[in-house]
């Protein structure tokens, strides 16, 4: 298995904390992209918008770290990272779409604002009209997880892919500053979250300097 991701990527630590969760052994093949490396010929052919992650397991070709991670727990199902029943994996998906529709967006809004690591790699410079409305989305979704989490350790229960795909961008956030204390079931969550060590390896991979 071939796991490209981007170096301070969010959504390829995504994919990596799932891989890592299931023990996959893989090949990483780390990219830079602000220095336009998923933008060559060859990753163009895997990945056509070139973005990062991508997977390429035999002949499945593989992007959107969502897919990618669904398609490892459905490889590695020992991994235990979906619930076994249809109405458990159909939560799971509606936290996936959730994530990417809403949170992760508003997440990215303030951080482009916030956190000066991100804004230096990425070369990004927010603004304040963006980040407030940012910050506003954060204050109509983040109840939504402290409710979930009100009575739980984890969103469905056992831990899942529902739970990973929130890591990155809420990490992110909180590395620039954001005060999730308004959220303390999310703020334990995501404690929980970062210091399991298949999160651990991700980060020293991806994120660390
Ligand atoms: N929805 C995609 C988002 C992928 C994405 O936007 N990745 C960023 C890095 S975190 C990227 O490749 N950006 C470069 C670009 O958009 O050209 C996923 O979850 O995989």
């Amino acid at each position: 298995m071939d796991f490209f991701y981007g170096i301070r990527s969010g959504n390829s630590s995504r994919s990596a904390f799932a891989l890592h969760e299931a023990g996959v052994d893989y090949r990483g093949h780390a990219l830079h992209v602000p220095l336009g490396e998923s933008r060559t010929p060859d990753y163009l052919a895997l990945n056509p918008m070139g973005k990062v992650p991508s997977l390429i397991d035999g002949d499945v070709e593989l992007w959107e770290s969502n897919a990618i991670n669904w398609y490892i727990a459905e490889k590695h199902p020992e991994a235990g990272l979906l619930p076994t029943s249809v109405d458990g994996r159909a939560r799971v998906q509606r936290w996936l779409f959730f994530q990417a529709a809403h949170v992760s967006p508003a997440c990215m809004s303030v951080c482009c604002s916030t956190n000066a690591r991100f804004q230096g790699f990425w070369g990004v410079v927010g603004d304040a009209q963006t980040e407030e409305k940012g910050r506003r989305e954060l204050a109509r979704y983040l109840p939504v997880l402290e409710a979930a989490l009100a009575h739980r350790d984890w969103l469905e229960g056992d831990f899942s892919l529902a739970d990973i795909a929130f890591a990155p961008h809420l990490w992110f956030l909180v590395e620039g500053g954001f005060d999730l204390s308004a959220t303390r079931a999310v703020q334990y969550w995501l404690t929980r979250l970062v210091s399991r060590p298949a999160w651990q390896k991700t980060a020293a991979m991806i994120l660390k300097d």
